[in-house]
Order: C-alpha cells, then sequence, then structure tokens
C-alpha cells in the first residue's frame, strides 16, 4: 500500500487564473475540478478531497461514480490500495480474529444488493442562517447507488462474537496528517451494526468503488447520515464497551431528541447525542434556481425527497409563501433507503418572477419545518424555495 500524506488527487481546475485568491469565498462562485477517476466536479477543498455533486446529475435515478460527491476528513489518504493484499480484519470481542481478502469477501459469504441514498450530515450548510463552519456544500452532498456486498451480520457470524458486545467499531486506511489529530473511527450498537441491513459493500452501481469514494470497502448503514459509512474500510473490532473516541464522543453531535436537530443561536442545547438517522427532506432538481421558464405554460418541476426509510408518502407545493398547498406526483420507490422522485407541473399565470416551495412528509407523519438551525449545520431540511422567473 502506498501511504503517502499528501496524494494529490485534483488533476485539472477551471478556476480563474487570477493572481489573487480572494479571502471569502461566495457561494455563487464554483471551482470546477476534475479529480482522479472523477469528471467535473465541485471543489470544496482539495486536501483532503472534498468534492460536490452538481445538481444536474440528480436528474439520474442513481448517482453515476464519476460525479458521486467525495468527502473525506483526513488528509493522509494513500494514493492507491492493492486489491490482492488488502485485507479487512475483524477483532476484539471475537471466538477467532479473521483477515478477510476481497476474493474471499466475494466468495465465501452470500452477495446482497440494496439501494440506498448516502447523504452528509452537513448536506446543504452554505444555506443556513446564520451561517456555520463547516464545508460550505449546497445540495450536492448526496448520492443515491446501488450497494453490492456482504451483510456486516454476515461478517460478525463468520468471526463469532462472544457475549457481552454492545459496540462495533468502523476504521479505514486513511490517517491523520498529523499526531495531534484524532483517526477517523466510528461506532454503531451491536444490534443496529448486527440487523442484517448494515452491509459492507464492494460494489457501487455495479462497479468497484472509485478510490475516491472509499475503494475496496464502504460501511454502507442505510438509512442513517453518511458520517457512519466509514471508507476504504479496513478494521472492524467488536467492543465489550462504549466507544469513546473523538469522532462519536465529540464531532457530529445534535441537540438530543430534538425534532430536526433544530437548535437556537441564542439558545444552544446543553443535551447532545451522536447524529444518526436522516429527516425527511426534499429538493427541487429541475429547473435551477432563477431558471427562466415559460409565462402561460405548463412547466415540469421536479425534485427529489427522502427520509430514515418510513417511506415518502406525500409532497406538496405552494406557490404562495406556504398559504396553500397542492398535491404533486410520486414516481415509484426505488427501495424504501433510496430518494425518491416527484413531479409537479406548474403554469406561471403571466410574466414576472415566482417562488415555489417544497415540503415532504413521510409515513410518521414527520415533515418539514420553514426554519431550521443547529450549530454544525447538520440535517438541514427546512423547506426549499425555488425562484423562478416567467418570460
Ligand atoms: N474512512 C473514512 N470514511 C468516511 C469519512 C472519512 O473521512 N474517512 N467521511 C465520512 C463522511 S462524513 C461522509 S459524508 C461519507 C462520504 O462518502 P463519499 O466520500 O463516498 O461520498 O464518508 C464517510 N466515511
Ligand atoms: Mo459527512
Amino acid at each position: 500500500m502506498t501511504f503517502s500524506m499528501f496524494t494529490a488527487f485534483i488533476l485539472s481546475c477551471n478556476a480563474p487564473t487570477s493572481s489573487t485568491v480572494p479571502e471569502t469565498t461566495n457561494i455563487e462562485d464554483e471551482v470546477l475540478v476534475k479529480a482522479e477517476g472523477k469528471d467535473s466536479m465541485i471543489l470544496l477543498t482539495d486536501r483532503p478531497p472534498n468534492l460536490e455533486t452538481p445538481l444536474k446529475f440528480f436528474l439520474h435515478d442513481y448517482t453515476p461514480n464519476k460525479v458521486f460527491f467525495v468527502r473525506w476528513h483526513l488528509a493522509g489518504l494513500p494514493g492507491v490500495v492493492d486489491e490482492d493484499t488488502f485485507r479487512l480484519r475483524i477483532g476484539g470481542h471475537v471466538n477467532k480474529d479473521v483477515a478477510l481478502s476481497l476474493h474471499d469477501l466475494k466468495t465465501k459469504f452470500t452477495p446482497v444488493t440494496i439501494s440506498a441514498l448516502c447523504q452528509c450530515s452537513g448536506n446543504s450548510r452554505s444555506f443556513f442562517d446564520p451561517r456555520v463552519p463547516g464545508g460550505q456544500w449546497k445540495n450536492g452532498a448526496m448520492g443515491n447507488a446501488k450497494w453490492t456486498g456482504v451483510k456486516l451480520s454476515d461478517l460478525l457470524a463468520y468471526a463469532g462474537v462472544r457475549k457481552g458486545a454492545v459496540e462495533v467499531s468502523f476504521d479505514g486506511l486513511d490517517m491523520p496528517p498529523a499526531p495531534t489529530i484524532a483517526d477517523f473511527v466510528k461506532s454503531l450498537k451491536y444490534d443496529h451494526a448486527n440487523d442484517g441491513e448494515v452491509m459492507v459493500a464492494y460494489e457501487m452501481n455495479g462497479e468497484p468503488l472509485p478510490l475516491l469514494n472509499g475503494y475496496p470497502l464502504k460501511l454502507v448503514v442505510p438509512g442513517w447520515y453518511a458520517t457512519y459509512w466509514v471508507g476504504m474500510l479496513s478494521d472492524i473490532q467488536v467492543l465489550d464497551k462504549p466507544f469513546e473516541g473523538f469522532w462519536m464522543k465529540n464531532a457530529y453531535k445534535i441537540p438530543k431528541g430534538i425534532s430536526n436537530g433544530n437548535e437556537s443561536p441564542d439558545s444552544l442545547a446543553t443535551d447532545m447525542e451522536p447524529i444518526n438517522v436522516m429527516d425527511v427532506r426534499s429538493i427541487f432538481v429541475s429547473p435551477e434556481p432563477n431558471e427562466i421558464i415559460k409565462a402561460g405554460k405548463k412547466s415540469d418541476i421536479q425534485g427529489l425527497a427522502f427520509d430514515g426509510g418510513f417511506g415518502i408518502t406525500k409532497m406538496e407545493l405552494s406557490a404562495d409563501d406556504g398559504k396553500t398547498w397542492k398535491e404533486a406526483r410520486l414516481d415509484p420507490e426505488l427501495g424504501k433507503y433510496s430518494w425518491r422522485r416527484w413531479h409537479y407541473d406548474f403554469t406561471p399565470p403571466g410574466k414576472g418572477d415566482y417562488a415555489l416551495l417544497v415540503k415532504a412528509t413521510n409515513a410518521r407523519g414527520e415533515t418539514q419545518p420553514m426554519h431550521q438551525w443547529n450549530r454544525s449545520g447538520y440535517m438541514r431540511n427546512e423547506i426549499e424555495v425555488l425562484p423562478l422567473k416567467a418570460e
């Protein structure tokens, strides 16, 4: 394995060749880059690589691997992973420590495939008002894919879990760039890890994962925010006491038991818990903001809706700032953990400016708030507004 702290993954960039670097980046100023194994994507940071999917690719039900968003915390990423020598290790509170090759994973266990949305906790953070620190993502820190691999419960049974297991931790090949920074390790409660849905994927949309999406293995935690979807997964530990690492104990915390992770800037929540199931949410995909549509003519407005796996049951749009709502049509489900596409016919009566609002409701009756905020910019699900011009 080649470990290079500062592997350059960005191959080319269309940023203006001006000699001055702006001190603040306006979210309207997108810089598109081509990274290793990827097509043009929106650049957030280059070391570690953080790349956003341009909105137009959400016209696909399954996000193409070449533009699937990329999010790493630590700059110490291997530039290449050798498929022959790579091993996934399982140890800790088990009967036998095991080391499995990719070939073992593909031949010793029954393969499973699931469609699931992988959404960063901080997706759409740039829209929080007041602004919060962290990656200033728009809506492209998510992607929907078909994941193929092995059930984690099968792997745990293979190693033989001893009595008294409470949690399972997951570590990847990425390394902190300095000893003072904590390695990226996440954990799940043992019962969740062993539920038969959590899986270790070796394929994404029928192909090996791109290196930048965690080749060769990614933990898939259906319905949960992507911070748990550990990439370049190389080490699984069964634990007989709760995991105490930085990325569980300190980072990725939300106000406990509060819907949509809401809190207010002048009275921050004090009781916090690790982020978990995705809240209900919808976005506009087409037309894009400020696009020009035809006055007096029907326009297809379409977008996506998703939640933590309970199922989207109703989509509504409003053209009068939320006073009245009309139902939109839902496309067939792609799977309970996938996003679901919706369509709405909108005919602007005359020329002028319009603003559409969109709201999803799920099978548990949960819906989206008019306003949402928290200090970390997580779980964004405020009702989205689409400005349009009719001519
Ligand atoms: N090993 C490792 N896995 C990781 C991360 C990381 O920094 N290191 N980031 C997590 C976060 S916060 C997100 S949003 C997803 C992003 O997955 P992607 O880069 O394949 O889109 O990976 C998760 N898995
Ligand atoms: Mo994330």
